[in-house]
């Protein structure tokens, strides 16, 4: 078995929730009756924020970069197994990340079943995988540049194909049930693609890689905007891969990534959509200001945050037997990827405890008497509520840290790794 290193002791953490646990607890039924007066019952909240897990993703937690330069980080994980340490240490902390998603062939295991066994010894498993036919790898007999999956050349499809069905079977050996697929194919002038002739192309070569899923197996379609092509992009919106997954089947389903929109879009419509169609597979979580995804989630727009799992626990209380996969996608430029990736998680913890304290009957009747201020206001009531102390009792009892920063930081995390990971050699942190 690979060394994990130094990892902060369980006994760390106690002693340093019982400095903060009678403070914790006077806020927590301070909360319990202030909501109590609503008429919510604080425990049924936090049981399920308890319940709320979000996957975060190996290529997340090395510092990524822009365009123009990088600048590593110290004590930065070298291997996929220094990652998944990382990953665990995230977990172990907000106990909110038990799943790594994992990408191919970033993080490409030489053997799965050890990556399996290591991951399990850690405490955390495997979320979805990711392929990549976005950039060409050292060796390749042809080249991405001008597409993958929809690529003009028959010979480039195939090769696309068959590194998708490849990370399927990766996954099957990690444990992981889902495929997620991103192409950067499209065009960069006028006149260059066909638009309707390279998204046929695309559903052939997407119904191959179809064909070989598992049957306890999701694909997920995600779209973006734009970039790589920065004139068309063959699975541009929410749109086109809605009729793509249409085509395809059951297990096929859209993926939103929030930083995949052009400025100002209602992304929250976008998932009510989805949902109420049956096609909402997952999230790929961030923020933006701009027309990429490179901001913490819930960093900038933390209302819009709230106000898609507004929509989701709408979704589910309607009954529609759905379970988004849900996952963080952000580079980290500038911070410590272990912290944002733990404020992330803790973030969307927030905006699911926001969401369920919206009193939804009077939401209802204010709807149904065009009563538009007193909608927004029956929102905001929830989203103006500070859910903090929820947030601290359901990492408690799920083991986790009441102050996850504040315990990283103190326990030296970082300077520990830097001793033990002296090397910068080429950690693959991007985007996708
Ligand atoms: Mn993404």
């Amino acid at each position: 078995m690979k060394e994990t290193g130094f990892r902060i002791p369980e006994s760390f953490v106690a002693e340093e929730n019982n400095r903060h646990s009678a403070l914790m607890q006077r806020e927590y039924e301070q909360l319990a009756e202030r909501l109590a007066r609503r008429g919510i019952d604080i425990e049924r909240v936090t049981e399920e924020v308890r319940r709320f897990e979000v996957a975060v993703p190996s290529w997340g937690v090395g510092t990524g970069g822009t365009r123009f330069a990088r600048f590593p980080g110290s004590g930065e994980p070298r291997t996929v197994f220094e990652k998944l340490v990382d990953c665990a240490t995230i977990h172990q902390l907000t106990r909110a990340t038990p799943r790594v998603s994992l990408h191919i062939p970033w993080d490409k295991p030489s053997d799965p079943k050890e990556l399996k066994d290591f991951a399990a010894s850690l405490g955390i498993g495997f979320d979805a995988m990711n392929s990549n036919t976005f950039q060409d790898q050292p060796g390749q007999s042809l080249s991405y540049k001008f597409g993958s999956l929809t690529h003009t050349d028959a010979a480039v499809r195939t090769m696309a194909i068959e590194h998708n069905i490849e990370c399927i079977n990766i996954g099957r050996a990690l444990g992981s049930q889902a495929l997620t697929v991103w192409i950067g194919d499209g065009g960069n002038f006028p006149g260059q693609i066909d638009f309707r002739e390279a998204l046929e192309r695309y559903l052939d070569s997407a119904r191959s890689i179809y064909r070989h899923l598992p049957e306890d197996w999701k694909m997920f379609v995600e779209y973006k905007l734009y970039e790589p092509a920065f004139y068309s992009t063959v699975i541009n919106d929410w749109g086109t891969a809605y009729w793509v997954v249409s085509q395809l089947g059951d297990k096929a389903l859209c993926l939103v990534d929030l930083g995949h929109h052009a400025p100002n879009v209602n992304i929250e419509m976008i998932v009510a959509r989805l949902a109420h169609f049956g096609k909402l597979g997952g999230f790929h979580f961030n923020d933006s200001k701009y027309g990429d995804d490179d901001l913490d989630t819930g960093s900038l727009r933390p209302f819009q945050l709230f106000l898609i799992f507004h929509e989701l626990v709408g979704a589910s209380h309607r009954g529609e037997s759905f379970s988004p996969a849900y996952m963080i996608d952000q580079s980290h430029n500038v911070t410590d990827p272990i912290e944002s990736l733990m404020s992330s998680a803790e973030e969307l913890q927030r905006a699911v405890a926001q969401a369920l304290l919206v009193d939804r009957p009077l939401l209802k009747r204010y709807q149904e008497t065009n009563d538009a201020i007193m909608a927004l206001r029956t929102l905001k009531d929830a989203f103006t509520t500070d859910v903090t102390p929820i947030l601290q009792a359901a990492r408690v009892r799920n083991g986790g840290a009441i102050d996850p920063l504040g315990v990283y930081r103190a326990s030296g995390y970082r300077n520990q790794k830097a001793h033990e990971r002296p090397t910068q050699r080429g950690t693959h942190s991007r985007i996708v």
